[in-house]
């Protein structure tokens, strides 16, 4: 080989690893051919219209004892339990009797239920030999669901008669849980395919108004408020009106929690109800009592119903106690029957209430 060739030979072998070298660094640099291209997203321009706040689909009423039978046998066992474990026993001597008694006293049923209860079981279970435990926990079961009352009428009268609007007034003391209940009951109304519109005729607090109008639009359902501190009697009209001209079944008219004993502020209440009704008839008066408080509920029932109408008792926290005699206590004192339970603090945790599921709870625990 020349010297020229060597030259010529030198010359290509560089130029062979420039290049080279050149295109390992353009390979780093640049995307590989090979990547696929991202698939275009649609973008959407600021100026269109703004995307629909998400509506919930509430649970329909149906089944809902069934799905919080557990938290209500839970918080009601012992109750059950006691029952049966005295019943059980070989002799029903007078300290089971007596036992028996203290039990349902001590779960707020009341003295005088408690009572025809134990005369009632006492002739049932007497003497009768043989008696296997399925037989006495029947037994039990029966005289549980006499005592609950399964024969009262526990329906929602949610509709309005002709052209009018049902109306729902909510009433109770502070922080029973009325305006919990206004936006559980439209979830429910809305499952079952109502139009339903809210008052907020608690205008204490602005708050409160507020409260009540977030219930609404987490199902796309309207709320009527008046400014804070207005009269809450108009607020009340002025939903039920509203309500009439834009055809709704069902108006749900929230009320300020308010002490039984300050006669100022039940009369004001009793005003709600009289100027609604100038516009179309109270059809539900709903006493929402917080089963927690026991026998001062009682007392609170008997103040409302004498200010309102009562119709129907709405029993909130029964999650939280294991009380669950204050439902026959209040229907007694009341003659009214309790039809809704609350069960948590859940959207949907509020069942209509069953004398034969309520009983089943307590004693399947
Ligand atoms: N555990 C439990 N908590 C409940 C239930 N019902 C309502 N609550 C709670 O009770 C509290 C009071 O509820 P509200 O609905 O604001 O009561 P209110 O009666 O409207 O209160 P005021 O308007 O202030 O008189 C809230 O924290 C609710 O979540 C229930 O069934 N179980
Ligand atoms: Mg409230």
């Amino acid at each position: 080989m020349t010297l020229l060739e060597y030259v010529l030979a030198g010359l290509v072998l560089v130029l062979v690893v420039a290049g080279a070298a050149a295109a390992l660094v353009r390979g780093r640099t640049l995307p590989p051919p090979t990547r696929p291209a991202p698939p275009e997203v649609p973008t959407r321009a600021p100026t269109e219209a703004p995307v629909e706040p998400s509506v919930e689909a509430p649970e329909s009423a149906r089944g809902r004892l069934l799905r919080l039978r557990s938290r209500l046998a839970r918080s009601q066992s012992s109750l059950g339990r006691g029952l049966l474990a005295l019943l059980s026993r070989d002799t029903l001597d007078e300290d089971v009797w007596e036992s028996v008694e203290d039990t349902l006293i001590g779960a707020d049923v009341g003295v005088g239920p408690a009572q025809d209860v134990v005369a009632r079981l006492r002739t049932r279970l007497r003497g009768e030999a043989g008696l296997t435990a399925a037989d006495v926990h029947r037994v039990l079961r029966e005289e549980l669901v006499t005592m609950v009352d399964p024969t009262m009428d526990r329906t929602l009268r949610v509709d309005g008669a002709g052209d009018l609007p049902g109306v729902v007034l909510v009433v109770g003391v502070n922080g029973t849980g009325k305006t919990t209940t206004v936006g559980r009951v439209a979830r429910v109304l809305v499952a079952e395919g109502r139009s339903v519109l809210l008052g907020a005729a608690d205008t204490f607090r602005a708050a409160a108004a507020d409260q009540l109008q977030t219930w609404g639009e987490r199902v796309g359902v309207e709320t009527v408020r008046g400014g804070e501190g207005s009269d809450p009697a108009s607020v009340g009209f002025q939903a039920v009106r509203t309500g009439a001209e834009r055809g709704v079944d069902t108006v749900l008219v929230d009320t300020a929690g308010r002490l039984q004993n300050k006669a100022g502020l039940m009369d004001e209440l009793g005003k709600v109800k009289r100027v609604v009704e100038k516009q179309a008839p109270v059809t539900e008066v709903l006493l929402v009592i917080d089963a927690t408080t026991g026998q001062n509920g009682l007392i609170q029932a008997r103040v409302f119903a004498e200010v309102v109408d009562v119709t129907g008792i709405v029993l909130t926290k029964l999650d939280g106690t294991a009380k669950g005699g204050i439902v026959v206590a209040v229907q007694r004192e009341l003659g009214v029957p309790v039809k809704l339970v609350g069960l948590g603090e859940g959207a949907d945790d509020l069942a209509p209430f069953d004398a034969e599921d309520f009983v089943a709870a307590l004693l399947d625990a």
